[in-house]
């Protein structure tokens, strides 16, 4: 067997249900990143406009590169996230430990691997944070298509899946890149709440509801704040709806620690030791307490249920604007009480 397909066994063996090698070159589509950053689409992720030269070419981060081989860790769990009456929804890849520490050391792991099979191998690896574009990466390793959605999508597997990688100082044969199969189906374009494709595999992130409830730090903006929805923690909307996540595989390297629902009046009591005991170490914890609290505040007024009224009250007179504002706007959404 070759050394290739020896390193596609082992990362198996590491839990990865994914597995494919790329030439590290820099990418043919790198213009569509340079037209959504001119867009203005990354919001205030100010950090996706940093090291522009490197997302589209890896060698621009690690020069030694020639191959680039890239992992996919089913997050599936067939449990779903279906709204509850007084909960909020969060997104199905929130619910497990943060995955950026376990796939490191995984990958970390399948690196001393190779360096033990080829002395002469190196290389850097990389999840989710460093400035690459990971999916293109992936797609020319062959583990799945740039779907309408943007997700990278396994015709294995469908979307629940993480990427990491390892970019490599070896040359190794690349694989063939998977067919689009995406076809005439335009289900997660008109699916998404804030309606924020422009167009297929174009995310306006600044309108996702991901990038509101997990990224931006100031005040919902208000045109956005109904379709939102019940969501306190990333969005699963556009993944949902599409057929190929009937394929979805639970993972064998993660396992929930908590309920994708989640009661809103308990996420708004949470003080800070509390918030840290529950979420710490997950994915959760990114938008901190005050983010988390800002979402429910705003789950609790797309709900109009009148028992959040109380709670609302009190955040309506919070020291912090961003929380008062919320709950003012809140309040005002639900039915006006009935005088006895
Ligand atoms: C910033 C970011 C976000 C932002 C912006 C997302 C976005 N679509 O750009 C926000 C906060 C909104 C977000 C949300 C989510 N994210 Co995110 N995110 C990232 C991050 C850090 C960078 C993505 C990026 O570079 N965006 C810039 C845009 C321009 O790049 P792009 O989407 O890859 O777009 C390219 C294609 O559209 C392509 N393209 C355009 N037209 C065409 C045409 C053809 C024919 C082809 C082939 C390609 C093509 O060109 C573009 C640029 O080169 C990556 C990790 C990484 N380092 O790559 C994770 C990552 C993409 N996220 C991930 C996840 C899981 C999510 C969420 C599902 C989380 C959740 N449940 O809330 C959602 C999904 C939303 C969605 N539909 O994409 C996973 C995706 C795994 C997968 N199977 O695809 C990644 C890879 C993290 C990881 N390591 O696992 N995310
Ligand atoms: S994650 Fe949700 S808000 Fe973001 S693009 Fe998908 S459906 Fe739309
Ligand atoms: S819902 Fe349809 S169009 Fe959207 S990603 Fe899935 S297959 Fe492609």
């Amino acid at each position: 067997m070759s050394l290739a397909e020896r390193l596609k066994l082992k990362a198996r063996e590491l839990g990865a249900e994914l597995a494919g090698i790329a030439a590290a070159s820099p990418l043919h589509e790198s213009s569509a990143y340079h037209a959504w950053l001119e867009a203005g689409m990354q919001g205030t992720m100010d950090y996706m406009a940093r090291n522009v030269e490197s997302r589209d070419d890896i060698t621009a981060w690690y020069p030694e590169a020639k191959s680039v081989l890239i992992c996919g860790f089913s997050y599936a769990d067939h449990t779903g996230s279906e709204g509850r009456p007084e909960s909020g929804r969060l997104a199905r890849y929130s619910v497990l430990p943060d995955y950026h520490d376990e796939l490191k050391g995984r990958l970390k792991a399948l690196l001393e691997w190779l360096k033990t099979e080829s002395p002469r191998a190196d290389g850097r690896v990389f999840v989710d944070t460093s400035p690459l574009l990971e999916r293109l990466y992936a797609r020319y390793a062959g583990v799945g298509w740039v779907a309408k959605n943007t997700m990278l999508i396994s015709p294995k597997l469908g979307s629940y899946f993480f990427l990491a990688g390892l970019a490599l100082n070896i040359e190794l044969p690349a694989d063939e890149p998977v067919a689009d199969h995406c076809g005439s189906c335009t289900r997660c374009l008109s699916a998404c709440p804030t309606d924020a494709f422009p167009r297929e595999r174009v995310l306006d992130a600044s309108r996702c509801i991901a990038y509101f409830t997990i990224e931006h730090k100031g005040p919902i903006p208000e045109g956005f704040r109904e379709g939102v929805g019940d969501w306190v923690l990333g969005c699963d909307v556009c993944q949902e709806v599409c057929p190929f996540n009937r394929f979805a595989r639970n993972g064998r390297v993660f396992s929930r620690v908590m309920e994708t629902s989640q009661p809103l009046e308990a996420l708004a009591a949470l003080d800070e030791p509390e918030f840290k005991r529950r979420f710490g170490g997950t994915p959760v914890s990114r938008p901190k307490r005050r983010g988390i609290i800002r979402n429910a505040l705003l789950a609790m007024g797309n709900s109009r249920d009148p028992r959040h009224r109380a709670t609302l009250e009190r955040f309506a007179r919070d020291p912090d604007p961003v929380l008062r504002e919320q709950a003012a706007w809140s309040l005002a959404r639900l039915p006006v009480p009935t005088q006895e």
